[in-house]
Order: C-alpha cells, then structure tokens, then sequence
C-alpha cells in the first residue's frame, strides 16, 4: 500500500516569499510544496497539501487526516503558543503528526518559545527552512519502509 501524508500549514504561511523574507526565507508556500512532492516521488509515498489561517479548519483538517492519512506534518503557525484546542486535536488523532518551523522557534522571542502542540507530536523539526518539511516526510515515512 503507498501510504499518503497530509502537510498542512497554518495562519500567515500562504504569504511566506512575500513578506518579511529575512525572517522567513523567499521560497514560498508552492515552492515548498513542490519540493515535499518530489522528494515523496523518491520515497514512493503520496501527499497532500493544505494552508488554513483558521483553528477550526486545522482542526477539522487533523480530524479527516486521522482516516485519510498515514501521517501530517503540521506548521500550525502562531497557533503552536496557544493553542491548546489544536494541541487536544493532535493528541486526539491516531495517525502521527510531525510539527515543523521553518525557524529556530527556541532562538526568537520569549513567547515563541513554547510550543503548546509539540507535547503530543511524534516529533519536533524547527530552523530549518523548507527542508524541515522534508526531514518530516523522510521521518514519516520511514516508519512505514
Ligand atoms: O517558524 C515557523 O515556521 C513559525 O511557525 C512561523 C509562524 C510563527 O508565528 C511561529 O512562531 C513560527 C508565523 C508564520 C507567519 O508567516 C509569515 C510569512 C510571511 C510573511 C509574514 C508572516
């Protein structure tokens, strides 16, 4: 069976290439995307991908992820400080979720800091960049090959 992963994004990241590239890199949302699916063409695995600025859709997103996929890798955006309704849904879903920053969230401001979701990811990878999505996907699907 090829096992799918879901790769969704939170609030702000559908801008990132647009703005503030010295925080965050100029590669955007699409080219990330492109360069998850291909590295899943050399895993033989599939992915999808979503961007909601909503908790909510997150939400419901990690939910349908529980019976369509194997996995998600997840940048929940600032929702990783506060979030403990996006925190209850990963640790109410079966499937393991992978939580990604693009930066080193442990070298910027204090609130940045914590991370309210980590403590029911499979596993944390943050500062970086893109290829953060990418070491997600290898750790993923690693645990099926
Ligand atoms: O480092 C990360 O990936 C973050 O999850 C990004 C979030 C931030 O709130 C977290 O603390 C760390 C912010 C995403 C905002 O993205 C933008 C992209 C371009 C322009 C403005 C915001």
């Amino acid at each position: 069976m090829t096992e799918r992963f879901l790769v969704v994004n939170g609030p702000n990241l559908n801008l990132l290439g647009k703005r503030e590239p010295e925080v965050y890199g100029s590669t955007t949302l699409a080219e990330i995307e492109e360069l998850v699916s291909q590295r899943a063409t050399q895993l033989g695995v599939g992915v999808d991908f979503a961007q909601y600025n909503g908790e909510g859709e997150l939400i419901d997103a990690l939910h349908s992820a529980d019976s369509n996929h194997a996995g998600v890798i997840l940048n929940p955006g600032a929702y990783t400080h506060y979030s403990y309704a996006l925190a209850d849904a990963i640790a109410a879903i079966s499937v393991p979720v992978v939580e990604v920053h693009l930066s080193n969230i442990h070298g910027r401001e204090h609130f940045r800091r914590r991370s309210v979701t980590a403590r029911s990811a499979a596993g944390v990878v943050a500062g970086f960049g893109s290829l953060g999505y990418v070491l997600a996907l290898e750790a993923l699907a690693s645990r099926f090959s």
